[in-house]
């Protein structure tokens, strides 16, 4: 247990320095997914005892995409704090990352909490709002490679994400087109569908995964449904906007 939590200082160390560190895989070969988790949750209790507020959860390798450009074929979550939002319209800064992506994302926002074995109606009645959305994911780990283990222990990259309008929980985002765009010229184009063939099984396996770890999606909680599209590098002067059929644009800049 207290090798455990030495891997998680070694991963929040580095996402609070925003330094690359070696997987922790190479050391620790025998590492499981659920050590992974088990890291992450220590992990993340030293941010809240920085003073970090939790604001939600993310869902990763939810399309064909995102497991094919990293490599790992399952789906993994991780949390997120308020420390992490980016402002629509505002700024991120390529100091606090190491080598920043950028993915194109649906968010929800939870009005009732959820949690275990639920359909795809009750997942839906959970939920206050819809938005178009972005993730910055920035694995600490040199090279942006990794194992399962090793990407759920730093938190599966999560690093920023920004939100755009909440729009009514009725909003079709059953196949919604999505349009990523880097100063003006369109580098990811997708479909929701892509996100499990519908974004609300990402929910739906949200609520599952969180319950196995005696958690719950709580009411004001946000929860990314995960990149419908590969993910792209990030530099600064960067201006990236993310265009969704029906929801509407979130966009952001990229600084120094
Ligand atoms: C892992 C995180 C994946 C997504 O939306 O699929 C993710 C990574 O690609 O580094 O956030
Ligand atoms: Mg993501």
């Amino acid at each position: 247990m207290s090798n455990l939590g030495n891997l998680a200082e070694i991963v929040d160390e580095a996402a609070r320095n925003a330094t690359a560190v070696p997987q922790l895989t190479i050391d620790a070969p025998d590492l499981t997914p659920d050590d992974g988790y088990a890291i992450q949750a220590m992990a993340m209790a030293r941010r809240l005892s920085r003073g970090e507020r939790r604001v939600g959860m993310k869902m990763g390798l939810t399309s064909r995409a995102k497991m094919i450009q990293v490599n790992v074929e399952e789906v993994i979550w991780g949390r997120l704090t308020d420390g992490m939002r980016v402002e629509e319209g505002g700024f991120a800064s390529m100091a606090d990352y190491v080598h920043p992506r950028v993915e194109p994302e649906i968010a929800f926002l939870m009005g009732a909490p959820l949690s275990g074995n639920v359909s795809a109606v009750e997942a839906m009645n959970a939920v206050e709002a819809v938005a178009p959305a972005m993730e910055i994911i920035d694995s600490r780990y040199k090279d942006f490679k990794f194992t399962w283990a090793d990407v759920v222990a730093d938190n599966c990259s999560s690093s920023g994400f920004v939100i755009g309008n909440w729009c009514a929980p009725d909003t079709d985002i059953a196949n919604a087109g999505m349009v990523m765009e880097i100063d003006g010229q369109a580098r990811q184009i997708g479909s929701s569908a892509a996100i499990l063939g519908h974004p609300v099984r990402s929910l739906v396996a949200a609520a599952r995964m969180v319950a196995q770890w005696g958690e719950s999606l709580e009411p004001g909680y946000i929860v990314m449904a995960g990149g419908a599209t590969a993910a792209e590098p990030l530099a600064a002067g960067m201006s990236v906007r993310n265009n969704v059929q029906g929801l509407g644009a979130v966009s952001f800049q990229v600084e120094a």
